[in-house]
């Protein structure tokens, strides 16, 4: 096992980290910008280092720095969190090269699944269902004869696309040369790689997503899935496990295809499998090679430290436990909590005044915040995640609006109410919305 890690992020996720190294007897090292030395990651791990300005191309996303530092103060392992350097394959190389653990299942694996039309190509091989798609679109001539293939309404999708950007939906044929040209430049502009393919576009989906836990001698456990339909402008603002009314059988087979996909790639850690659920069908979206905000609904559910076991398989250590033995019986929900004008979503900032963080039995609120914390501008709005687990879905929807109701941040104006309508929204407690509730509820 490792005896020092770097953690190369902040907020929630650095202090969960932290809190997961100090229980495995693990030495913390945090890093942080000059905007982040109040923060409390930076109070809680063991070492902590300064490295630069505010902006994260000058911090946290600033490689040559964080892995010089990792070999300064002996850290043999670095956790990337999620965002920030997590998804960047040219980050895991670099810490191969300097033979430092990136807490990751590796370049080569991160290099395939970061280009979409790869992890498709992946997909396809290991049996996991795929929509109608392209190649990589060559020119608006090429475009427009595949759209008259797949028909519309068809999906532009960026090859090296994430966080949102670089997708646009394309619902006639004269709206599609300008679509393409838009898509191209953004990717250029995002990502530095134009490249963009399309999808037969789906409406009214679910997005549900498989968790899975790997160890190099190729064992994969599935920890269940989560449904993340709740989503505002790319956003996700709440997220439940498992995901409500999808059938035994269509839940069975998708597992069998993360499953499928995760051995087809070798994969080591800990990782999500993204999927489109349309009626009774289900289709690979993406992979995300990293932790997730939401894995804590996860956890809460089967009973498993994801972190402690990413930690673990990284380190190569076998997963001694087997799939009967993953709890599933409960239900857990997450509402992230922002910062945010309540009116126009805008990202707020603020010191925080007052704060009173929810208890209870099967109460967590992971975050980093504390009483005169300031939030600044600077970094992602949000400001911790707010989980309840109980029996039965209507349970946990009874506890977070009892956990909601409870909680106070004055100082900082939040999105507490938001996650309260969606609490007593019709169309959510049914349970059976997709990505366009937002649209209903807001
Ligand atoms: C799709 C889709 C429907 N059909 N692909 C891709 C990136 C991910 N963040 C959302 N993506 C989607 N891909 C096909 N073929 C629906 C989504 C999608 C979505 C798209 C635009 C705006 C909001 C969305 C919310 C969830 C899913």
């Amino acid at each position: 096992m490792f005896s020092k890690i770097l953690i190369a992020n902040r907020s929630e996720v650095a202090v969960r980290v932290i809190r997961a190294c100090k229980e495995m007897g693990i030495e913390t090292v945090a890093i942080y910008s000059d905007a982040d030395a109040d923060a409390l990651h930076v109070e809680m791990a063991d070492e902590s280092y300064c490295i630069g300005g505010p902006l994260v191309k000058d911090s946290y996303l600033n490689m040559d720095v964080i892995i010089t530092l990792a070999q300064a103060v002996g850290a043999e392992a670095i956790h990337p969190g999620y965002g920030m350097l997590s998804e960047n394959p040219e980050f895991a190389r670099r810490c191969e090269e300097k033979n430092i653990t990136l807490i990751s299942p590796g370049a080569e694996v991160m290099e395939k699944m970061g280009q979409k039309e790869v992890a498709r190509e992946v997909a396809k091989y290991a049996g996991v269902p795929i929509t109608p798609g392209s190649d990589i679109l060559k020119n608006d001539k090429d475009a427009i004869k595949w759209a008259k293939k797949i028909g519309y309404p068809v999906i532009l999708k960026a090859r090296a696309g994430g966080g949102g950007k670089g997708i646009r939906v394309v619902r006639e044929e004269n709206e599609l040369v300008s679509a393409l040209e838009q898509v191209k430049k953004e990717a250029k502009n995002s990502f530095a790689d134009d490249a963009v393919f399309m999808e037969k576009y789906l409406e009214n989906v679910k997005h549900v997503e498989v968790q899975i836990l790997a160890d190099k001698s190729g064992k994969v456990v599935i920890l269940g899935d989560r449904d993340c339909s709740v989503q505002r402008k790319n956003q996700k603002l709440i997220e439940e496990c498992p995901a409500p009314v999808l059938s035994e059988e269509l839940r069975q087979s998708m597992y069998e295809s993360a499953k499928a996909l995760a051995k087809a790639v070798g994969y080591v850690t800990v990782g999500t499998v993204e999927f489109l659920v349309k009626d009774n069908a289900y289709y690979f979206m993406e992979m995300n090679t990293r932790l997730q905000v939401e894995h804590s609904v996860t956890e809460m559910v089967c009973g498993i430290d994801i972190v402690e076991w990413q930690i673990r398989t990284a380190a190569g250590i076998e997963i001694p436990f087997d799939q009967k033995d993953i709890a599933h019986k409960k239900h857990a929900i997450e509402c992230r909590i922002c910062a945010e004008n309540s009116k126009d979503f805008t990202p707020a900032t603020g010191k925080v005044e007052l704060l009173h963080i929810p208890g209870g039995v099967d109460v967590r609120f992971d975050s980093a915040l504390y009483q005169n914390y300031e939030v600044t501008p600077f970094y992602d709005s949000m400001l911790g995640k707010l989980i309840v687990c109980a029996d039965t879905r209507d349970g946990a929807i009874r506890k977070m609006k009892s956990a909601l109701s409870e909680f106070v941040l004055v100082g900082v104006e939040n999105n507490r109410e938001m996650h309260m309508k969606f609490m007593e929204n019709g169309k959510f407690v049914v349970g059976n919305y997709d990505t366009g509730i937002c649209q209903k509820v807001l």
